[in-house]
């Protein structure tokens, strides 16, 4: 409890433990907010512009990842005025608690779907933490998830349930858009690919010098697609040719970004927007983030429509990405990496990104492992890879009941998928006393 910045901060110079290198700091705080990104009112979208406003849309999505849509009218986005400023009412009351309520919602136990906490789910293994206090549960299905969350503010589940099914209906409503300008049918998103909705309220309290430290560092999100209900407070900012660009806060507009899986299954033609948070000092900032999110068990592939010459990506469990999601957190050329098609059987190391790859330094091994469907069936796998030559070391592993690959030069029959995980960690411990890299990815 003592951890929660909103707890400890006020009046308190910027402990050691929250800043960050100089290379990843904020310095400067002035970015271009003339250059922002496009905002699209979607009051447009069902009469004759509708061609026009998915074009907008399209456009944004491919050369930024991020867009607001706005609501100048009460209609515009369905979402009123009235219930956006009450939620961020709620929401501030929420983090304003005293600390005898807030302990009851704070925990580490990741175990718990609503919960109080910190910085990032790594906080105890972090180097710098971040300038956040988050509150986050799942909001799908609805009569499930609502008796986990807050008592308090009393106001906080009837208010935030409203919000959260106006959020989802308007992140389906620009995922048809997307949809048809994309010319997949109707309904492509629908179902298992936007089942999950989960909502993060996040809370930065006022930072004694916010150019030395970052309220959430560099990310893309894992999901399908983000609205985000930024208030009126400056804080959000996306990368964008190689520079920060400020998203200025607009009356009843929400903030949407495409998320991983939905450059995925584009097979690229969108692009997951990288942002990050600063922080200020004079006041507090809150947002609440609703993530639409395919069902962990869905399987994740590029729409065949949008395949062409290559599919980038191969098919995987959307679970297996939030793992390594979690733990490459930020890097979001690693993680999309390792889900990149490139064939097991070719030679080319595999689930890398080359790009990623060749920054890799000295030694030249590196190992990796993931999951792989590939001719059928799941492969389960571990390689060392040479990156002189790109030969895939006699260390793959196979999993029982797939077919076999080309490039396996040892099966390990009785292994099982968990026990793989085990072997593939004893290979890169071995591997490294050995001195064949001092890494793995
Ligand atoms: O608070 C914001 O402006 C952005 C929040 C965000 O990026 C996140 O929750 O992942």
């Amino acid at each position: 409890m003592e951890k929660l910045v909103s707890s400890w901060s006020k009046n308190k110079p910027l402990p050691e433990s929250y800043i960050f290198p100089p290379e990843t700091r904020p310095g400067n705080l002035i970015v271009p907010t003339c250059k922002t990104i496009p905002v699209i009112d979607l009051c447009n979208a069902e009469g004759r512009n509708r061609t026009d406003i998915v074009q907008q849309i399209l456009k944004a999505s491919q050369e930024y990842g991020f867009f607001q849509v706005l609501c100048e009218q009460v209609v515009n986005h369905g979402i009123s005025e009235n219930l956006m400023n009450e939620s961020m009412d709620v929401f501030n009351e929420l983090f304003e608690m005293p600390d005898e309520d807030k302990v009851i919602l704070y925990s580490e136990d990741p175990k718990k779907s609503c919960r109080l906490l910190t910085s990032s789910l790594n906080y105890d293994r972090e180097k710098v933490h971040q300038w956040r206090d988050n509150l986050r549960h799942p909001c799908h299905p609805l009569q499930d998830c609502i008796k986990h969350w807050p008592q308090k503010p009393i106001r906080y589940r009837e208010v935030v349930a409203a919000l959260s099914i106006e959020a989802k209906k308007l992140g389906l409503r620009i995922l048809e858009l997307v949809s048809e300008g994309l010319g997949l049918e109707s309904g492509y998103f629908g179902d298992k690919l936007s089942e999950a909705l989960h909502l993060f309220v996040n809370h930065y309290p006022p930072c004694p010098d916010p150019s030395l430290t970052l309220g959430i560092t560099k990310h893309c999100d894992p999901n399908l697609l983000t609205i985000l209900h930024q208030g009126d407070v400056r804080g959000l900012q996306i990368f964008n040719n190689e520079e920060w660009i400020g998203v200025e806060p607009l009356p009843n507009a929400f903030v949407v970004n495409i998320g991983n899986q939905l450059q995925i299954i584009s097979n690229n033609k969108l692009k997951s927007g990288e942002h990050r948070v600063v922080t200020n000092s004079r006041v507090a900032r809150t947002t609440a983030a609703f993530f639409i999110a395919p069902s962990e068990d869905s399987i994740i592939e590029p729409a065949i429509s949008l395949v062409g010459e290559a599919s980038v990506y191969r098919a995987f469990e959307y679970k297996d990405f939030l793992l390594d999601y979690l733990s490459h957190m930020g890097n979001n050329e690693v993680v999309l990496g390792r889900f990149e098609s490139q064939s097991l059987n070719n030679g080319t190391p595999v689930g890398f990104n080359n790009k990623v790859y060749n920054q890799i330094p000295k030694p030249k091994w590196v190992i990796s492992m993931g999951n792989c469907a590939n001719g059928g069936g799941y492969y389960h796998y571990s390689s060392c890879v040479d990156r002189g030559c790109g030969r895939i070391a006699p260390v793959d592993i196979y999993l029982p009941g797939c077919p076999p690959m080309a490039n396996c030069s040892k099966r390990l029959k009785g292994a099982t998928t968990s026990s793989i995980g085990g072997l593939s960690k004893r290979i890169s411990q071995f591997a490294c006393l050995l001195g064949y890299f001092e890494r793995h990815i």
